[in-house]
């Protein structure tokens, strides 16, 4: 008989194995994801919350590129930093899968079968950019250039990284390749075409009014209006056919005859990805993943950001569309961008607080992380992450408010009945409070359906701030000497403030919310409210600090950190010359300061987590010193061992990724910026030295 409860497949963005996970993605599409299905489970819904690693397309493979590993390396080292980190903050996953696995490959093939088989795509020839130097097409990420949006010189062919514009490689202003750096040339090649232009009616309706072919399908209100508006700027420009195979080695093979050396472009894999996930869950749950992708009673709602919203909205519906048989989402509730310190969040250039390092240096402290990121999610708008804001929320709001207020509710209980909760009736006003923060309970539920989780969170937080006012009202610690039947009631009326706190905190924070469930002896599993969450003539139990203070040097240490990386980018920035104005004059003593010799790199190694630096150790006839320098990108350790080279002697010492570097060495750039020692034999006699430490 088939299930006919009510089914939710939530999924997430699939992350690419391409770097370890930050807090932008966290706050982006995973947190509000997983309070989302937490809220839906405790409510007793049938949930499939599904994830997974984006192992495909330029993204694995230009960064396996740069560590000079395969892609096959790059997926399963990231892919473990990735779902460890998931893990370990307890983002609840029904299923956490990777797009390389043998399942997904079929899954991705017969659905692009099918869509073959039905006529939905167009094969066409035509030029494309290609580099004749690695002998590859240019497309996606592998071909940059200026934006023609923002003027971002480094946009790439599909996306521009800084406005978020999705372009196509022939939009792009002077392009280059990214993997050479060198001018592309055009050549023909054949590719599946999706003809978006032929769905643009019915997409048009599924996105504005929330029908199409006649059936109401969503209830467009509950839609982002950032994420509508975007979809109609995109249809309103008119949709054009994209293609969706790519001339690559790595990637989902083309499943027909005659497509060697083609792969599956990873944008029609990567959602299909969720598909597949379902598929594992479903087999090794004993469910039916067609229920969730096909039933009548089932709901998809997507998870993303921004910048995947056209991927979502668009392509992929039009793909599950003509496949035919499948759902299309209810909602995407796409977040914006969260900013970090002033600046775009950047994985090249490591402006990032990365939840791998968060967890060793924050051990046991995910509930703070998340609480502060969920009071700034970038639900509407772009937010930004401070330092300074974290510590002033977990002190001023997670400590003083929540954790103090139940702190006092449960010392107080020990205290004074030695925590047996007191068997009286609750008085009029003390059942008015419990009613107040009861009523704020409902407004949590009311904001989670509705995506709005910040606020829904305010509202959680809003039970504590109810109960904390009414205690210092009334003081019962005052009261107790003069009272003391009184004080049964209040206690009684926040034990119950308290206990009903721990359902309506639990989606948010689960941990907290079940060391305070634990203490005072209620179930908060299930999403159920009421005066009489806490059994009058139980005993509740002593409970361990709740949160603890941020230190101003704790956070000063993570700022510091910050400002490293902003050092280290100076430090490793090589400008091509052509851009750079000339410098200011300095004085002829000025330049005699300088102490220049020639000295032989007798070692070399790369630094840790900094892909442009490399470590040096070189003879410079007086001794041997340490130098740090930024020419990783250019040269490789072996090349440079034993290479001559010209040193600044008397730079005052820097410490760079911790390593103090005793001197710079110098080097020249050609007009491409292409770097070369600056060698006592001449050899490389170009400008003068560019200091590159
Ligand atoms: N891998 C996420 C990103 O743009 C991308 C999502 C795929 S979801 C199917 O970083
Ligand atoms: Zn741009």
């Amino acid at each position: 008989m088939e299930n006919t409860k009510k089914k939710h497949l939530i999924t997430s963005a699939l992350p690419y194995a391409n770097g370890p996970l930050h807090i932008g993605h966290l706050a982006g599409a995973y947190l509000p994801a997983d309070i989302y299905a937490r809220f839906l489970r405790m409510n007793g819904e049938d949930v499939a919350f599904i994830c997974g690693s984006d192992e495909h397309g330029a993204a694995i493979t230009l960064r396996a590129k740069k560590e000079g590993v395969t892609p096959k390396e790059i997926v399963d080292k990231y892919n473990g930093i990735i779902s460890k980190s998931f893990e370990e903050f307890g983002i609840s996953f029904d299923m956490y899968h990777r797009t390389s696995a043998p399942e997904h490959h079929q899954t991705a093939q017969d659905f692009f079968k099918v869509l073959e088989e039905k006529g939905s795509f167009e094969k066409k020839t035509s030029e494309q950019y290609y580099d004749e130097k690695n002998d590859q097409f240019l497309a996606d990420r592998y071909i940059s250039g200026e934006c023609p949006k923002c003027a971002n010189p480094d946009a790439y062919g599909d996306q521009c990284e800084k406005c978020g514009s999705t372009l196509s490689p022939s939009e792009l202003i002077n392009p280059r390749s990214t993997i050479s750096g060198e001018t592309p040339v055009m050549k023909e090649t054949s590719h599946w075409y999706l003809p978006m232009n032929q769905h643009e009616e019915w997409l048009k309706e599924y996105i504005e009014i929330g029908e199409y072919e006649g059936k109401t399908h969503h209830n467009v209100k509950e839609w982002k209006n950032h994420v509508i508006g975007q979809c109609k700027s995109w249809i309103d420009g008119g949709l054009m056919p994209r293609a969706m195979t790519r001339d690559l080695n790595w990637g989902v093979k083309v499943p027909v005859e005659g497509a060697d050396g083609k792969v599956l472009y990873v944008w029609l894999d990567a959602p299909i990805g969720y598909i597949t996930a379902t598929k594992v869950w479903a087999e090794k749950n004993g469910k039916n993943w067609e229920d969730y992708w096909k039933g009548e009673n089932s709901e998809i709602v997507h998870f993303i950001g921004k910048d995947n919203i056209v991927f979502h909205c668009i392509i992929f519906p039009i793909l599950l569309k003509e496949h035919g048989g499948f759902n299309l989402p209810v909602n995407v509730p796409a977040n914006e961008f969260m900013n970090l310190e002033g600046d775009k969040i950047s994985t090249s250039k490591n402006w990032a607080v990365w939840l791998h390092e968060y967890l060793e240096e924050f051990p046991g402290k995910q509930d703070e992380l998340k609480y502060v990121l969920t009071s700034i999610m970038p639900e509407a708008k772009d937010s930004e992450f401070t330092w300074t804001d974290y510590k002033d929320r977990i002190n001023n709001e997670l400590a003083d408010i929540l954790g103090n207020y139940l702190n006092r509710v449960i010392v107080l209980t020990l205290k004074y009945y030695d925590g047996v909760v007191p068997e009286v009736a609750l008085q009029r006003e003390d059942e008015e409070a419990l009613d107040e923060a009861l009523s704020s309970a409902q407004q949590v539920s009311e904001s989670i359906v509705k995506y709005r989780f910040r606020e829904a969170l305010s509202a959680a937080m809003n039970m504590a701030r109810i109960g904390n006012r009414q205690l210092q009202a009334l003081e019962p610690w005052r009261l107790q000497k003069t009272d003391p039947e009184r004080v049964k009631s209040i206690m009684l009326a926040h034990l119950q403030i308290a206990a009903n706190i721990t359902v309506a905190l639990a989606p948010f924070l689960p941990n907290k919310a079940a060391q305070i469930a634990q203490a005072l002896g209620v179930d908060n599993k299930t999403w159920t409210f009421s005066q009489e969450k806490v059994a009058k003539g139980s005993t509740i139990q002593k409970m361990d600090i709740l949160f603890e203070k941020v230190e101003d040097e704790t956070i000063q240490k993570q700022v510091e950190k910050l400002e490293a990386s902003k050092t280290d980018n100076a430090a490793a920035a090589v400008e091509p010359v052509e851009t750079r104005a000339q410098k200011e004059e300095i004085a002829f003593d000025d330049f005699m300061k300088i102490d220049m010799r020639v000295g032989t790199i007798i070692e070399a190694e790369k630094v840790k987590k900094a892909d442009r630096l490399l470590k040096l150790l070189i003879d410079t006839g007086i001794d041997k010193r340490t130098v740090v320098s930024g020419i990783a990108q250019s040269f490789t350790p072996e090349e440079v061992i034993g290479k001559k080279v010209t040193v600044l002697l008397n730079l005052a010492p820097r410490k760079i990724k911790g390593i103090e570097s005793q001197g710079m060495i110098l080097m020249a750039e050609n007009a491409e910026g292409k770097l070369s020692f600056l060698q006592p034999d001449g050899k490389h006699g170009s400008a003068a030295g560019d200091g590159v430490s």
